[in-house]
């Protein structure tokens, strides 16, 4: 009897120790479907190397190692790695976690540490954010750093707080450009009916439906196969996109439209960011600033290298500065089409503060 109790009491801790296992293993690989390719881990601290408690970080985006906005965050991670043995970074690309909209999610479920999203597809969580996507408003780089960097950008920043986000830095994804497998864009009447894939934004779909084109929205991952069936004809993004995912192999034209200019932004989840120490939360923020000017500069570089080779993998179309205002002056209404949803007050400061900067 006795003996029998012994066995029954052994057996329930064999049991009891191998759940106990089997939890710490699922905590363990949460949220990390896809992403096998890098190791991965999940944001719950890890005990690593001579039982230190080092915490993981994932970095989530979607384009592909070969772009300037993995190398900011390659940068961000030896920034941060060198200066703390508690925090260990890791870059996931080519949406092999999530999406930008479905990796902006598991930052507010806390299953994400980080993404770095275009500001576009956050319309669905923040409305005002639409004031970037108006058509043809900040007019170069110098401009943008100036709205982004200054008093406007730190406002549109915080706004994110309410979402169960951090937003820690403005990083670039740059000026966008069309690109299409069907004819040479030189004018408006080119665009005409050609089926153009979008970013999630209403305001995108609206101006290129203004254009005469016939636009649907689609996550980046989706992309590039969507061009290769031709369910799309073309597309719209900066040149260092368009080379560096290959896009050339499925679009045989390119025209400089430059038609608007999309920040990244460099969002943290709050639920894991409450749970770093202070002066965990300054290194990451101060990196997150440093890696997005290595960003920005790396991304200028590449865009200018970019188009040269685009120009000879593709046709390269010029728009005319006047055919560049009828496409200006075509979209315009999109303004106060969305001033409201966007919030009247943001898009005046915007304005504003585009024509302080472009004296
Ligand atoms: O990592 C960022 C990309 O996921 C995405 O934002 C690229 O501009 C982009 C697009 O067209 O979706």
């Amino acid at each position: 009897m006795k003996k029998s109790l012994t066995l029954l009491i052994s057996m329930m801790m064999v049991v009891a120790l191998f759940l106990a296992g089997c939890g710490s293993s699922t905590s363990s690989s949460q949220g990390n479907e896809g992403s096998s390719s890098n190791g991965g881990s999940s944001e719950a601290p890890s005990s690593e190397s001579a039982g230190e408690e080092v915490r993981t970080l994932r970095i989530s985006i979607g384009v592909n190692d070969k772009h300037p906005e993995y190398e900011g965050a390659m940068k961000f991670k030896e920034l941060v790695e060198s200066q703390t043995d508690d925090l260990k970074i890791e870059v996931y690309h080519s949406g092999q976690i999530a999406d930008d909209r479905s990796a902006v999610e598991m930052l507010q479920f806390g299953t994400l540490a980080i993404t770095i999203p275009s500001t576009s597809p956050m319309v669905n969580f923040i409305p005002e954010f639409g004031v970037f996507d108006l058509p043809f408003s900040i007019p170069n780089e110098e401009v943008a750093d100036k709205v982004l960097d200054g008093p406007f950008g730190d406002k549109m920043l915080k706004l994110v707080e309410d979402q169960g986000l951090v937003g820690l830095a403005w990083w670039e994804n740059g000026f966008r450009n069309l690109t299409n497998s069907k004819r040479p864009v030189a004018s408006i009447e080119d665009v005409e009916g050609l089926k153009i894939r979008t970013m999630e934004n209403q305001i995108h779909l609206d101006a290129w439906k203004a254009l005469g084109a016939n636009p649907t929205p689609m996550a980046f991952t989706e992309l590039f196969t969507a061009m290769q069936q031709g369910t799309v004809d073309g597309q719209e993004n900066p040149y260092p996109t368009i080379l560096l995912s290959n896009f050339y192999e499925v679009q045989d034209h390119v025209s400089n439209t430059n038609h608007v200019y999309t920040p990244f932004i460099f969002l943290f989840s709050q639920k894991i960011w409450d749970e770093l120490t202070p002066e965990q939360q300054e290194i990451i923020r101060e990196a997150a600033v440093e890696a997005g000017k290595f960003n920005r500069q790396r991304n200028r570089e590449v865009a200018q290298e970019a188009l040269e080779e685009l120009k000879e993998k593709m046709t390269f179309t010029e728009v005319s500065p006047e055919e560049y205002k009828r496409f200006q002056e075509t979209v315009a209404p999109i303004v106060d089409k969305y001033k409201d949803e966007i919030g009247a007050e943001i898009v005046d400061e915007y304005f504003a503060e585009i024509e302080k900067y472009s004296n």
